[in-house]
């Protein structure tokens, strides 16, 4: 098939790139490389030494013996975009091409005002560039399981049965996203289920959790094919900040409690989920929505999880609790459903100690990386406005 990725250069758009060809598929792609620009913007630099856009086009050759035809464009300019998909005419495109950090769009109202335009317009583009330029593509758009926030009740594949005075619908599922940045993508969920109802278009809403991880197999020995791992307060992600503090020796930064539950899933579940919805499209018109994480667990969980394997390639980790920078429930309920995907397939990795060990391995290596960038490493990003850094209080 042919798949076009918006955003290939980032942390999941290269390695889908990569993997996707390793399936037989043909692939296409845009990105602006802004994310190199906004982790230093924010004092980070990606741990793992990633390869300048030259490079991975001469590994992708070297890998796979195809030209990736991977152009260097801004999908808020809506002529690139449409004339992208009338020259590759993509039969899939794969929406992964946002600023996708919370603490980024809180850091105050430039920064808000640029995610929300970036994200919402950006999708725009693509819905109107698929319907005038390559109509009857399957839209695989990425959203974020923090889109539906944490209720109190379990949280459905994007809809749900609702009887209210006497009367029955399907509706869809309240979003009560925690971020500016998390709102950008409730915004681009409503638009792209408005465009189904009103063109045919043919969606995949992806409500995906926290991704973890620093490789799949396809990238096998040659690092110009490796992927970026960021562990600043804003690109950095829960597992894998705790697992670049545990190679440095830092200790693990919860927030709060810790007793906040996400679901994660592992980088190599993310590609298999990706290329599942990919190879299995909905029918015109029909926009479905796939809930996408390996499990939910508490973030108090998934440090120990990093101590424990840490402790057994030897090394030691300390945890501690920072006052939370973030507004967010400090202990909740959490129970979302995640059927659809396993009904087209879906294995999710049964043994996450082992991507946590690898990510260490790879972590271990690049220790003075980290090490250069630690300030990076405490959040100073306040929810409510302002920077303040975050203390030690348990
Ligand atoms: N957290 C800590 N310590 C840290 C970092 C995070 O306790 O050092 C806590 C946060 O307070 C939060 C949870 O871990 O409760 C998750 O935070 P995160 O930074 O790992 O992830 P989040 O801000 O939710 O955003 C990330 C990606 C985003 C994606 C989202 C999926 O940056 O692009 O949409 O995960 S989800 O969380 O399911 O909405």
């Amino acid at each position: 098939m042919r798949v076009f990725i918006a955003g290939i250069d980032g942390y999941l758009g290269w390695p889908l790139a990569i993997h996707l060809s390793a399936r037989g598929h043909e692939v296409a792609g845009a990105d602006m490389l802004l994310r190199r620009e906004w982790v230093a913007e924010v004092g980070g630099i990606s741990a793992l030494p990633i390869a300048s856009r030259g490079e991975r086009l001469r590994a992708f050759k070297d890998a796979t013996g195809e030209e990736l035809d991977f152009c260097v464009g801004d999908l808020t300019d809506y002529q690139l975009v449409k004339s992208r998909f009338q020259e590759f005419q993509p039969e899939a495109v794969v929406h992964l091409g946002q600023m996708p950090s919370a603490p980024y769009s809180m850091m105050d109202q430039a920064h808000c005002v640029w995610t929300q335009r970036n994200n919402v317009v950006n999708n725009l583009n693509i819905l109107w560039a698929i319907k005038e330029a390559a109509p009857g593509a399957h839209l695989i758009k990425l959203g974020t399981m923090g889109e539906y926030g944490t209720p109190a009740v379990d949280i459905p594949e994007g809809f749900f049965e609702v009887e209210f005075r006497g009367r029955k619908d399907r509706l869809p599922f309240p979003r009560q996203a925690g971020s500016w940045y998390h709102q950008s993508k409730v915004h681009d969920s409503h638009n792209t289920l408005f465009a189904s109802q009103i063109w045919g278009l043919r969606a995949t809403d992806i409500m995906q959790g926290v991704v973890f991880g620093t490789r799949i197999a396809e990238m096998g020995d040659d690092c110009r094919l490796g992927t970026r791992l960021d562990f600043d307060q804003c690109f950095g992600t829960a597992i894998n900040r705790f697992c670049c503090q545990a190679v440095i020796g830092h200790p693990l930064t919860l927030y709060g409690l810790g007793k906040q539950r996400r679901g994660f899933l592992p980088l190599a579940d993310s590609m298999q989920c990706l290329a599942l919805a990919i190879e299995n499209p909905p029918e015109a018109g029909e926009y479905r929505v796939f809930n996408q994480f390996e499990n939910a667990y508490s973030i108090s969980e998934l440090a120990h999880l990093v101590k424990g394997v840490a402790s057994d390639i030897g090394l030691s980790v300390e945890i501690n609790r920072y006052d939370n920078p973030r507004a967010e429930m400090a202990d909740h309920y959490y129970n979302p459903d995640r059927q659809h995907l396993l009904d087209i397939g879906y294995q999710p990795t049964p043994d996450i100690q082992s991507v946590i060990r690898e990510m260490l391995l790879d972590l271990i290596d690049n220790r003075a990386r980290i090490k250069a960038h630690a300030d990076a490493l405490i959040p100073d990003i306040r929810w409510g406005g302002g920077r303040r850094r975050s203390k030690v209080i348990g």
